[in-house]
């Protein structure tokens, strides 16, 4: 999958056996859009064209024995070497032994130009190529998955939304989940009624400040009764910390 020649504000290349996993995401969406736009750049690099044998091979057996497979370093490293055309080219390893990936650090890549994925498969690649490029080791979660190509596709996704203009309104980017450390406020449509239930009062009353105030409020209720977790850590304004105390004055009335 070639790039295209616009001057993307960050460009994304990704390393992978399966080109083809990532063809959907020029396809559909907010990505798409942004790729077309010449926002973003991406492009997919096929490990198995750096293969040095005429079987195309690009894992062999672990030193040491055991299970699975790793890549090798020479195919590897190549399609890396050939990946970091540009000098502030950071590599990034998609591995379930990599960092917890999160909102902050989005972020943070989002800053840089140029990014390289490694997709990872088997039992993993060649530690001294992690040891020689990799600035990264990132992780989506607390599981195993098959390889790192969906872990790729999250990753690149939820950095290109911090990328100026690839969401339509930024303000939507800055309310979502754990923009500020916290979770989203409910959100309800059209019917007022649906299966007995009604929306609540306060969104229909055309009084945006409370209707802020009760955002905001709800925002620290979701975040306290399922990611209590993500409370120690977000640092929260003065006024937050004050509903919060509020919240939790109410919840111990109840109980
Ligand atoms: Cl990045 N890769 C794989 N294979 N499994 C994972 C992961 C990545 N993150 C969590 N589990």
């Amino acid at each position: 999958m070639q790039d295209n020649e616009k001057n993307p504000v960050v460009k994304f290349k990704v390393i992978t056996i399966f080109p083809e996993f990532f063809k959907p995401m020029l396809e559909f969406g907010i990505f798409s859009r942004a790729y077309k736009k010449g926002l973003i750049g991406f492009e997919t690099i096929d490990l198995r064209d750096f293969a040095t044998d005429n079987y195309r091979s690009i894992d062999d057996e672990p030193y040491g024995g055991g299970s699975g497979m790793v890549f090798k370093p020479v195919p590897l490293g190549k399609a890396i070497k050939k990946a970091k055309s540009e000098k502030k080219t950071k590599v990034v390893y998609l591995t379930p032994s990599g960092k917890l990936f999160n909102s902050d650090l989005a972020k943070e890549l989002a800053k840089e130009k140029d990014l390289v994925f490694i997709c990872g498969r088997y039992e993993g690649i060649d530690q001294r190529i992690v040891d020689l490029y990799v600035d990264y080791e990132v992780s989506i979660g607390d599981y195993v998955i098959s390889g790192g190509e969906p872990a790729a596709m999250i990753v690149i996704d939820a950095i290109a939304r911090q990328v100026e203009g690839v969401v339509k309104e930024m303000d939507s980017v800055v309310k979502d989940s754990f923009y500020d450390g916290l979770l989203d406020y409910p959100h309800y449509t059209r019917p007022e009624t649906y299966n007995g239930l009604r929306v609540p009062a306060v969104l229909l009353s055309g009084d945006h400040k409370r209707i802020e105030l009760w955002r905001e409020k709800m925002k620290l209720v979701e975040t306290l009764t399922k990611r209590p977790d993500l409370l120690e850590r977000a640092r929260l304004t003065e006024t937050q910390k004050k509903l919060l105390k509020e919240i939790k004055e109410q919840l111990r009335k109840l109980t």
